[in-house]
C-alpha cells in the first residue's frame, strides 16, 4: 500500500513538567497521524540532541526552532513521499541534518515527523498503530509487556535527598497485562497508606513520574517501603522490584566517585549493589555506573544473575549497542525513541540488542505527554517489557490505558510475558 504525504504541520504544545515540545500532525489523502515528543531530566550525553529553550547547549535555539524546522524545511522534502516507506523518510531526514546528533534540526523535529508519519500510515491503511508497526519491526508475535512501574522517585526526578533516581515494582507471573496493572496499582494505594502514616500526609506527593518521593536518605529506607506494600497487598510473591540507578547525575567525574550517602568508588559500588540485591528482592538494575563506564556495567553482569539495563550507557545508539554487546556489559537494553531520533533507527537499535539475546525494555522520559506511541511500539517488538512511570498521572496513565485497550482489542488472541529472565 502506498499513501502519500499531503501535508505537515508542527505546532509548540505542552510536556508534563510544563516545559514545552514537539507535536506535528501528518495529513494524506486518506488518514492523519499525531504524535508528540517526550524529554528526559537524566539525560545522556550520548543522546540526539533536541532543541530546547533555556539552555546554552542549544545555541540559544529552542523549540520553537525545532518547530519552525518542521514546517519551514522537513514538509517541503517529505509532502509527495509515501509515507508507508518509514526508512526512506526517516533517512532523508537524517542525510539532510547531516550531523551525528541531529543537532542540526533537532531530534525532537525529526522524531515528532517520524512518529506522526508512521501513523499517519496507521489511519490510511485502516489498520490499528500496534499491527501497523509490526511491518517495520517485522515481528509477528505481538506481547503484551510487564510494565515496570516506578513508585518512588528519586534524584533528578523528585529533588529530595534520595539519590537513586526510580525504585519500580515489577509485576511477574500474572496471566495479563491488565491483571499485572491491576496489582500495582493496588501496591501503589497501599504504599501511599505506609508513607502517610510513616512520614506524614504531605510526604504522598508525587515527582515527575507519578511515584511518591517521601524524604528518604538511602535505598534500603526505599526497598523497605516498596517490601511493607507488597506484602500488605498480598503479592510479595508475585511483584518484585527494580532500580534506575541513574548513575551518571551522583557521579563525580573529577573524583572518579559515587556521592551516595558517602563517596563510593566503581568496586566498592558493585559490591554495595550486590548487597541490596542479595538483601532484597530486585530483579533488574539500571545504569548502575556512569556512562562511559562499560567495563564496571560488564563486572555487574558477570556478578549477578538479574538483568542489568544500559540507559544512557547506550543511549538507544547502534554503535554504542555493539560497544555494549561486545564488552558484554549488560543483558537488556533501554529502548527511549527520542534518545536517538527517529523510528527505523529506534526499531535498528531494538533488533541488536534483540539478536544478541539481550532483552528491550521500552521506555517512556521523565518529561512526557498524552501521546501513547511507545504502548503500541512495545507490542509490535513484543518485546515484552516497559517502562512508562506509577500508575498515576494522566501521561503515564495514557500508555497504560492503551496497553489496556490493545489487551481488551486482542481478546483470547492477545500473549502477556511472565517472567523477565
Ligand atoms: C530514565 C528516564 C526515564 P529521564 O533515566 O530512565 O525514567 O529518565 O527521562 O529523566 O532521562
Ligand atoms: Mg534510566
Amino acid at each position: 500500500m502506498s499513501f502519500k504525504v499531503k501535508g505537515v504541520v508542527a505546532r509548540e504544545v505542552l510536556d508534563s513538567r510544563g516545559n514545552p515540545t514537539v507535536e506535528c500532525d501528518v495529513f494524506t489523502s486518506s488518514g492523519f497521524g499525531r504524535a508528540a515528543v517526550p524529554s528526559g531530566a537524566s539525560t545522556g550525553k550520548f543522546e540526539a540532541v533536541e532543541l530546547r529553550d533555556g539552555g546554552k547547549r542549544y545555541n540559544g535555539m529552542g523549540v520553537r526552532s525545532a518547530v519552525k524546522n518542521v514546517n519551514d524545511v522537513i514538509a517541503k522534502k517529505i509532502v509527495g513521499r509515501d509515507c508507508c516507506n518509514q526508512e526512506e523518510i526517516d533517512n532523508l531526514m537524517i542525510e539532510f541534518d547531516g550531523t551525528e546528533n541531529k543537532s542540526l534540526l533537532g531530534a525532537n523535529a525529526v522524531l515528532a515527523v517520524s512518529l506522526a508519519v508512521a501513523r499517519a500510515a496507521a489511519s490510511s491503511s485502516k489498520k490499528p498503530l500496534y499491527r501497523y508497526l509490526t511491518g517495520i519491526t517485522k515481528n509477528r508475535k505481538l506481547l503484551l509487556p510487564i510494565p515496570f512501574s516506578n513508585v518512588i522517585n528519586g534524584g533528578r526526578h523528585a529533588g529530595g535527598s534520595l539519590k537513586l533516581q526510580e525504585f519500580m515494582l515489577v509485576p511477574e507471573k500474572f496471566s495479563s497485562f491488565a491483571e499485572a496493572t491491576a496489582a500495582v496499582a493496588e501496591t501503589y494505594h497501599e504504599l501511599k497508606k505506609i508513607i502517610a502514616r510513616k512520614y506524614g500526609k504531605q510526604s504522598t506527593n508525587v515527582g515527575d513520574e507519578g511515584g511518591f518521593a517521601p524524604s528518604l536518605k538511602s535505598a534500603e529506607e526505599a526497598l523497605e517501603l516498596l517490601e511493607s506494600a507488597v506484602s500488605i497487598s498480598g503479592y510479595e510473591k508475585k511483584i518484585s522490584f527494580a532500580i534506575d540507578a541513574a548513575a551518571s547525575e551522583f557521579y563525580n567525574n573529577g573524583k572518579d566517585v559515587y556521592e551516595l550517602e558517602k563517596a563510593y568508588g566503581s568496586s566498592e559500588l558493585i559490591d554495595y549493589y550486590l548487597e541490596l540485591i542479595k538483601n532484597h528482592n530486585i530483579i533488574s538494575l539500571e545504569d548502575p555506573f556512569h556512562q562511559e563506564d562499560f567495563e564496571s556495567f560488564a563486572e555487574i553482569t558477570e556478578r549477578s544473575s538479574i538483568q542489568v539495563v544500559g540507559d544512557d550507557l547506550l543511549a538507544t545508539n547502534p554503535e554504542r549497542i555493539k560497544t555494549g554487546v561486545e564488552k558484554k556489559s549488560c543483558n537488556a537494553l533501554l529502548l527511549k525513541v527520542n534518545q536517538i531520533g527517529t523510528l527505523t533507527e529506534a526499531v535498528t537499535a531494538a533488533k541488536i540488542a534483540m539478536q544478541s539475546k539481550w532483552n528491550v525494555m521500552v521506555s517512556h522520559r521523565s518529561g512526557e505527554t498524552e501521546d501513547s506511541f511507545i504502548a503500541d511500539l512495545t507490542v509490535a517488538l513484543g518485546c515484552g517489557l516497559i517502562k512508562t512511570g506509577a500508575t498515576a498521572r494522566g501521561e503515564r496513565t495514557a500508555k497504560y490505558n492503551q496497553l489496556l485497550r490493545i489487551e481488551g482489542q486482542l481478546g483470547k488472541k492477545a500473549a502477556y510475558r511472565r517472567n523477565v529472565m
